[in-house]
Parts: structure tokens; C-alpha cells; sequence
């Protein structure tokens, strides 16, 4: 067995459990007038109220102790530090950095000048372009944008351009093509003119196939569609860490923005990977991004862990699947900018804590990450809520909302977070056997239909959300949301004792179809499994 689980705080909390788990939220609420203000917490503009998670004082208090037994406070101190705290690939984990407002060491040297000298080049090109001061082979000003790259370098981006729509310069469209699946590729090329195309290969590496075939198609479609080789040049830009790879694709040095291994894909939309959110709503709002989260990186190092809003949703998240086993956690922005969010929070969470062995190598004998999914609302509550209500697993869920929408079109806001808090309250309080019956009475129906009735329209509650309620959506706020949760998954890696920062899932899934390309081109059958062999054979006679 682990020492984790054999600590005292771990078998405090499991011993604290079972008796938790014969209590009901309904009642903790109706014994407690004041839990909403013992378990909520604000940071400028956002309320985090987890209120309606199954704990007590204890509870927080016991998880706090796991906290203080598993050194969150030096791991905290050592993440801002520079530390190579990622291990595996010999790396410090220093996206804090590129929202910093003073010097960050690393081995000594501050990465500052670096960072901020790339920003004032991102600046330089975005005024550039929005101004027409730079433009097409033809001279037209650009209209679109169209950002290549995929996971870390694709879906920060893609997320927050969306979620800012409203703060989008008139002007330039953002699209990004990740998939290698040619269709999204053609999707987007099909609607756009070469002259007035503007394309961004984000890549950290540079030699991603998904990203460099993407690549390598947009070129193909500029060159014969008018655009010339000398065009290349005020066409294509990349972000990259690579830049003899950059130069090898074609693309000047000169359009290369740059950024650094220390720097990992999920948590890069912060650097150069940025520069379409740059792009398309602004320096400036790009600016305030980095400083809504730069506030919430100074809350976290310094905000005592009590008060400290990423160590309680990790907490949290430690509790549910810990200790009640829940195996997935649902986000449910109900904001239908934030669609994307749910999607990029996948990545952040399960590609960082998705592991199964700890720092030192040892094999956990106990949960890490969970399956993290999700819809905006309302849209989830006509579809898969039923099994948060009644279905047989807890799932704990994140609600999201703005208090101030930005489309102030009729009553649709009040409509929308009405539903949220009515959803929160149910999952919470359910609905009794007492409570049914007495409203199947009212609508007159008889002994034996309720009876017959009864127990489908019974709602067990008591499971878990946690709300967040934000003023309003805007770049500082966002900024700080996706900050508070990249910190929450790094407490729950610091409770886990994992590397949250290396990613050798993903590095595998880059080498292996690497392998079937490679037989497939000398003319070999390869040595697989029936099954893959099966489905090879297949594919050749069928395609
Ligand atoms: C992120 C992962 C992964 C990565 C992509 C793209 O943390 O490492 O999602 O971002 O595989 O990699 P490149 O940016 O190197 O093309």
C-alpha cells in the first residue's frame, strides 16, 4: 500500500467519509442557516459557493491537513519558482511566467526580457495587420485568419476567441483547423479568399503530423489558388519553439514567434500561441487576459489555503473522487460563449493528471483524474442531465455562469441563470417520497396510479455542485477563470503525488501511426495483432 493512503490525514478523511456519507445536504442546509456563507469564497468578481458539496467544517478542515501533509504550500512555492518540478522531461513548468509583472528565474536567468520582447513582436503584428499596415500579395486587407495547430496549440486559442467573441475587432475571423481529417481543412478553405487569408502553424515542436499536413494543404490551396511563392512570406506565420523546423517548412524566421520548452502545450495559450486571440480582439484585450490571470497566480501563491480558491476546487475534486469514488466531474458553463470550454478544460485536466504512476515511479493504488465533460446549459438539461439526477453514478458537477450577459436580447439571462440556480437546488435537494406523492395528489391522481408512479418520479439528491458566478465575461475575468482551474489541477497532482507537466499518452498516440505510415509506404504487411491486421486489410480493400 501507499504511503498516501496509509497517512493519517487519508485515513482521517476515509473514516470521516463514512459518516458523511450517511448525511444529506438537505438536512446540513436546514440545520445551517449560514453554510452558504462558511463554504463560499470570492476573488474580485467571481464567487465560488460549494456550499452544496457534501462537507462539513471537518471535512474542509481534514482536507486542508492532506493539504498541509502533502506540502501543497512548498509545491505551490516551488511551481512559481522555476523548479524543473516536471521530472520526467527534465523541465520547470513556468506558464506563470508569461503573465508575470516582475523578473522569474530560471537556472538563474530571468525570462522576462524574452517574454516581454515576443509580446511587443505579437503587438508589433497585430497592430500591423488590424491596421492594414501589413496586408496581402494583392494588397487587400486581411479578413481572415486561420490558426493550424492542434491539442495545446489549438484548443486555449480556439477557446478563448470564442468565449471573447464580443470583444473581436471588426474586421478578421478567426478558424482553426486541427483535425487531420481533411474535411475540416476543406471546410474552412472552401469559404476563403488566398488574397485576404492570413494562416498561423502553431506547433510547439514543429513536427506534428497533424498539424505540418494541415500545413503543407493550406500551402498547396494558397499556391494554386493565385498566391505565389514570394507570397508565402506575407501569408504564413508560425509559433513554434523550433525554428530550424519553421525555416525547413518554408517560413521566414523573420514571421516566427517564439516560445520555450518550458512553456507545455496545455498551458501555452498564454505565449505565441495566443497570437490569434491577439489577433482578432486586440493587444490590449490580450493584455487584460494575462493580467486576470497573473491576479489569480499571485491569489494562489499568497491566499492562506482556507481562502485560496484553486486549493478548494481541488480539494473538492480530492473529496468526490477519493473518498465517494466519483469517476467523471461535468462542467456546465451556462454561457454559450464558453462552449469550447468544457472541451479545453479536458485537456488541461485529464492530460495533466491522467497518469498512474507517482513521482517517484510507484504504480498509485488510488484514483487520479477523473473524466472531465460537458455542455453549456441549457442545452445539457434537455439531454444528459437525467443521469445526474437519477441516474446510479454521482457525478460532481462545475456550474458556470456570468451575472451580466452580453447580449441583451429580451429575458433571456434571468431565463438562463434561473435554470441554473433551479438545476443546482434540485441535484441538492431531490425530491422524497412524501413530496411526489403529495404532488401526484394535487394533480388528482388516484391511490393505485401513485403508487404505480411513485418510485420513477422519486429524486435520491444530494449530489454535489460547485457554482461559480462571474460579473462578466470579459478577457480579465476569463483570464482568471482558466488560471484558477490550470492551479486547481496542479493542487490535485501536488494531493496525487504525480507529474501533472509530462504528457507520454499523447507522445505515444505521435509515434505510432508513424509506424503503419512507414509499412505502408515500403509495401509491408507488419507484424500486428488479428484485429489491427484485420482492419488494415480491410481498409486497403475498401478504400
Ligand atoms: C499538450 C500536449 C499536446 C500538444 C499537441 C501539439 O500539453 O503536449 O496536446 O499540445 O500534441 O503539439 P505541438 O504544439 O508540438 O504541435
Amino acid at each position: 500500500m501507499s504511503s498516501l493512503i496509509q497517512s493519517p490525514a487519508w485515513l482521517a478523511l476515509q473514516q470521516h467519509q463514512s459518516l458523511m456519507a450517511k448525511l444529506s445536504m438537505r438536512d446540513l442546509f436546514h440545520q445551517d442557516s449560514q453554510r452558504f456563507d462558511k463554504f463560499s469564497l470570492t476573488f474580485n468578481d467571481i464567487l465560488l459557493d460549494y456550499a452544496k458539496q457534501r462537507i462539513n467544517r471537518e471535512t474542509v478542515d481534514l482536507l486542508l491537513t492532506l493539504a498541509h501533509q502533502q506540502k501543497l504550500g512548498d509545491w505551490i512555492s516551488r511551481l512559481f519558482a522555476g523548479e524543473k518540478i516536471n521530472a520526467t522531461e527534465h523541465r520547470a513548468a513556468l506558464h506563470v511566467a508569461l503573465r508575470s509583472d516582475h523578473a522569474v528565474l530560471l537556472d538563474g536567468v530571468d525570462v522576462m526580457p524574452d517574454i516581454k520582447r515576443v509580446l511587443k513582436q505579437m503587438e508589433r503584428f497585430a497592430i500591423a495587420i488590424q491596421s492594414g499596415a501589413r496586408r496581402g500579395y494583392s494588397n487587400k486587407l486581411f479578413t481572415d485568419v486561420v490558426n493550424i495547430g492542434i491539442g495545446g496549440s489549438d484548443l486555449g486559442p480556439a477557446m478563448v476567441a470564442d468565449a471573447l467573441r464580443p470583444y473581436q475587432l471588426n474586421g478578421l475571423t478567426p478558424h482553426f483547423v486541427s483535425n487531420i481529417d481533411g474535411a475540416q481543412i476543406s471546410d474552412t478553405l472552401r469559404h476563403l479568399d488566398p488574397a485576404t487569408t492570413l494562416f498561423i502553424v502553431a506547433s510547439k515542436t514543429f513536427t506534428t503530423q497533424e498539424t505540418l499536413t494541415n500545413a503543407h494543404s493550406a500551402r498547396q490551396w494558397f499556391l494554386s489558388n493565385d498566391g505565389s511563392e514570394q507570397a508565402i512570406a506575407q501569408h504564413f506565420v508560425a509559433v513554434s519553439t523550433n525554428r530550424p523546423a519553421v525555416q525547413a517548412f518554408g517560413i521566414d524566421p523573420d514571421n516566427m514567434f517564439e516560445f520555450w520548452d518550458w512553456v507545455g502545450g496545455r498551458y501555452s495559450l498564454w505565449s505565441a500561441i495566443g497570437l490569434p486571440i491577439a489577433l482578432t480582439i486586440g493587444m490590449d484585450n490580450f493584455y487584460s487576459l494575462l493580467q486576470g490571470a497573473q491576479g489569480m497566480d499571485r491569489h494562489f501563491a499568497t491566499a492562506p489555503l482556507d481562502k485560496n480558491l484553486p486549493v478548494m476546487l481541488g480539494l473538492l475534486g480530492i473529496w468526490n473522487i477519493n473518498f465517494f469514488g466519483a469517476t467523471s466531474h461535468a462542467v456546465l458553463p451556462y454561457d454559450q460563449s464558453m462552449q469550447r470550454f468544457p472541451a479545453y478544460l479536458q485537456q488541461l485536466d485529464m492530460e495533466s493528471n491522467g497518469k498512474r504512476t507517482t513521482r517517484d515511479g510507484e504504480v498509485v493504488d488510488y484514483a487520479t483524474g477523473a473524466i472531465v465533460w460537458g455542455e453549456p446549459g441549457t442545452n445539457g438539461q434537455h439531454a444528459f442531465y437525467q443521469l445526474l439526477h437519477q441516474g446510479t453514478q454521482t457525478i460532481p458537477a462545475d456550474f458556470l455562469a456570468p451575472c451580466q450577459s452580453h447580449h441583451l436580447i429580451g429575458d433571456h439571462h434571468r431565463l438562463l441563470l434561473a435554470n441554473f440556480f433551479a438545476q443546482t437546488e434540485a441535484l441538492m435537494m431531490g425530491k422524497n417520497a412524501q413530496e411526489v406523492s403529495s404532488e401526484l395528489e394535487s394533480q388528482g391522481l388516484s391511490a393505485a396510479a401513485i403508487e404505480q408512479l411513485l418510485p420513477h418520479k422519486i429524486f435520491p439528491g444530494n449530489r454535489p455542485t460547485t457554482s461559480i458566478l462571474f460579473k462578466k465575461l470579459d478577457p480579465q475575468t476569463l483570464g482568471a477563470l482558466i488560471a484558477l482551474y490550470e492551479h486547481k489541477v496542479f493542487v490535485q497532482s501536488v494531493i496525487w503525488n504525480i507529474n501533472p507537466f509530462d504528457q507520454w499518452g499523447v507522445e505515444l498516440g505521435k509515434q505510432l501511426a508513424g509506424k503503419i505510415l512507414m509499412e505502408w509506404e515500403h509495401h509491408q504487411t507488419g507484424a500486428h495483432d488479428s484485429s489491427t491486421s484485420g482492419l488494415i486489410r480491410y481498409f486497403k480493400t475498401h478504400q
